[in-house]
């Protein structure tokens, strides 16, 4: 399946992993990248040291380009951007945010530059400021979402700019990355999906969370504060969720409450004070495997689709 993704990337699938803050560290990138797709290493609001040693072992675990997901709301945003123009990542993709001020740096560093986006207009902007291909993810992902559907925004983003569109949010099979295909995109984000396989290190409660989960069990919480997330329904969710319906919990309440509740999640497992982000199609996710055969089979499923 040769599209502008493969040839821009250098992969054998036009398939990348979403960079899922606190979740997506080198050993799930690497087997991603190994497997064919493009694994993303999650910066999210990591200090630089760390994301360096990550980076460091993933060149090590791969020979196949891998990228870097720079989480525009984090503090050290502007440490991270100069980190990964130092050690020479091959990809860059941002969520949360307008990375315009950065792109050139990356793009003269030889980095290719993939913002994930919510909407037409921000593509637009993308595209204008160089990018090589942008994410459109649609409400149905986990973590910080935009309010359009992917089914909604993948043809209108398609049909807004010249360069390559990657599908992202409700993405976990081989029929997923068809309809995406249809719609225009030249590759897919799956994000979800690589939280129930072997090599993610998340808490053992968490992929449990994702393997159990039905089509109903996911939740978006904060919507009040400008940051809408969408996670797995649990205790703790619901109360935010009921909360914030309810008035009885005041935006500034819920971030303190849920300062940190992403680390709770996935290193400690915590039910009562984690958040643990997922997109709306966990339902569909029932067993946890290596990352080259969940790779495999989705893609192969695709190509049978596409080819019918
Ligand atoms: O970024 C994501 N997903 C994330 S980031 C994250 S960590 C976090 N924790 C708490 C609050 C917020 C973030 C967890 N999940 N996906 C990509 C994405 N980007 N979704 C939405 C956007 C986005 C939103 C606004 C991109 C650009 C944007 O631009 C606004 C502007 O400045 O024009």
């Amino acid at each position: 399946m040769k599209t502008r993704i493969t040839e821009l990337l250098g992969c054998e699938y036009p398939l990348i992993q979403g960079g899922m803050a606190w979740v997506a560290e080198y050993k799930l990138a690497s087997a991603v990248s190994n497997a064919g797709g493009i694994g993303i290493i999650a910066g999210g609001s990591a200090p630089i040291d760390y994301l360096r040693d990550q980076i460091r072992a993933c060149k090590e675990a791969t020979d196949k380009p891998f990228g870097v997901n720079i989480m525009l709301m984090s503090p050290n945003t502007e440490d991270l951007a100069q980190l990964v123009i130092d050690e020479k990542v091959a990809v860059v993709t941002t969520g949360a945010g307008n990375p315009g001020k950065y792109i050139s740096a990356w793009k003269d560093a030889g980095i290719k530059v993939i913002p994930v986006i919510p909407s037409v207009a921000l593509a637009r902007r993308m595209e204008k400021a160089g990018a090589d291909a942008v994410v459109a993810e649609g409400t149905e992902s986990g973590g910080h979402i935009g309010e359009i559907t992917t089914m909604c925004l993948v043809p209108q983003v398609v049909d807004a700019v010249s360069i390559p569109v990657i599908a992202a949010g409700g993405i976990a099979d081989g029929r997923g990355v068809a309809a995406s295909f249809m719609l225009g995109a030249e590759g897919v984000q799956i994000g979800t999906r690589f939280l129930a396989s072997e090599e993610c290190q998340i808490h053992p409660t968490y992929k449990e969370l994702v393997v159990k989960a039905k089509d109903t069990d996911s939740v978006v919480t904060g919507r009040y504060t400008g940051h809408p997330c969408r996670n797995v329904k649990t205790k703790f969710s619901k109360m935010l969720a009921n909360g914030e319906k309810s008035g009885s919990l005041s935006p500034e309440e819920f971030e303190e409450i849920t300062l940190g509740s992403l680390r709770k999640a996935v290193q400690d497992g915590n039910l009562d004070e984690g958040s643990f982000l997922c997109g709306a199609i966990a339902g569909m996710v029932d067993e946890v495997k290596p990352c080259k055969d969940i790779i495999e089979e989705i893609m192969s499923q695709a190509d049978k689709l596409l080819c019918r």
